[in-house]
């Protein structure tokens, strides 16, 4: 393993001003988002769709630094041939891969899930490598809910992503270790940080027992936030100072980077909430989005799966970026979105 290299990788990943665009929506996922819009979730469309956000130059060379993807994208060519791979890296972004293979139920905790795709992943890391992905993703999922979740749901979690994580270092790939703590319930933001803190704590502990380094890594992680469904919603100053004390808290220093998840923010709202964390600075990780829905819900709207809306769709996904790209140094305000809409 070359940890400089890692290292290297993972600072470009949280460079200033620069974030991860996580366009790594499995195929489930993509119908839905498809189905919203009314486009069939065929493999030529979802390819048109993507070319679409990788030509986007404005977005893509400014704002992004890596492209998560999935599998069937990643072996997937542009309709002029070129490999969608680099026209990710033609843009100066890095490509990157989801390798977990979704989740299951995990036994004897009603509820709860363990996400799987351990098996060959050491095989597959070495053919992604060589295709171009030099960053890859795991995301674990634990819900908040009455007696949830169970001190075994979050070990078990936290032991898959420190051993998918070692086995990303070995293959000189840089993981990006994602334990999502949901924010479907009504639970308030005080439970969601104390959640939070336990999981991350057993994701670091598990880390270190497993040997990966953590100056060749990026955290994937949600913010310190209320529920959807509770009665009392944290001011975005709330959750930027809770999401920042508990990541002090809980993240070495030594670890090059942090890039949010957005898990059902609205688009505006993620952009708010990171723009507030860095004004709490200077902090001691690179701190950006990774943004899936909170990117791509705009941009989708506004393609619709017709041809001749690919210039409004990247508009729309240059607009979220660059917004997020400002955000990232603190310097986004609300009235820059009312002018642009
Ligand atoms: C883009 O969504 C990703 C893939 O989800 P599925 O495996 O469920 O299809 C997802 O992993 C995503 O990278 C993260 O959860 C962050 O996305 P959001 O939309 O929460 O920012």
């Amino acid at each position: 393993m070359n940890l400089t290299e890692l290292n290297r990788i993972a600072t470009a990943l949280v460079a200033p001003g620069k974030g991860i665009l996580a366009a790594d929506e499995s195929s489930g996922t993509i119908k839905k988002r498809f189905d919203a819009i009314g486009v069939e979730s065929t493999e030529e469309n979802r390819r048109d769709y993507r070319e679409m956000l990788f030509r986007s130059n404005e977005a893509m060379s400014r704002y992004i630094s890596g492209v998560i993807l999935y599998d069937e994208t990643i072996w997937q060519n542009a309709k002029d041939g070129t490999p969608l791979v680099k026209l990710i890296e033609s843009s100066g972004a890095i490509p990157g891969i989801k390798v977990d293979e979704g989740t299951q139920a995990l036994p004897m905790c009603p509820g709860e899930l363990v996400t799987v795709g351990l098996d060959k992943l050491a095989e597959r890391l070495k053919k992604y490598h060589e295709r171009g992905a030099r960053f890859a993703k795991w995301r674990a999922v634990i819900d908040i809910g009455s007696g949830i979740p169970s001190m075994t749901a979050i070990s078990v979690n936290a032991h898959a992503l420190a051993r998918y994580a070692a086995l990303c270092q070995a293959a000189q790939i840089v993981p990006i270790v994602e334990p999502e703590v949901l924010m479907d319930g009504d639970h308030d933001i005080d439970r969601c940080y104390e959640v939070t803190s336990r999981v991350l704590n057993k994701t670091f502990q598990e880390l270190r027992v497993q040997r990966v380094a953590l100056e060749g890594m990026v955290l994937k992680p949600n913010m310190a936030i209320s529920g959807k469904k509770c009665a009392k919603q944290a001011s975005v100053e709330e959750v930027a100072e809770k999401t920042i004390w508990l990541l002090k808290a809980c993240v070495p220093a030594v670890v090059p980077g942090i890039a949010f998840l957005s898990g059902g923010q609205s688009d505006e709202e993620a952009t708010a909430h990171l723009n507030a964390m860095h004004k709490l600075g200077p902090l001691p990780w690179g701190l950006t989005f990774s943004y899936g829905r909170a990117l791509q819900a705009a941009p989708q709207k506004a393609w619709s799966g017709k041809a001749e809306n690919v210039a409004a769709g990247q508009s729309a996904f240059s607009h979220r970026a660059r917004m997020n790209g400002l955000a990232c140094k603190g310097e986004w305000q609300s009235s820059l979105e009312q002018k642009a809409a």
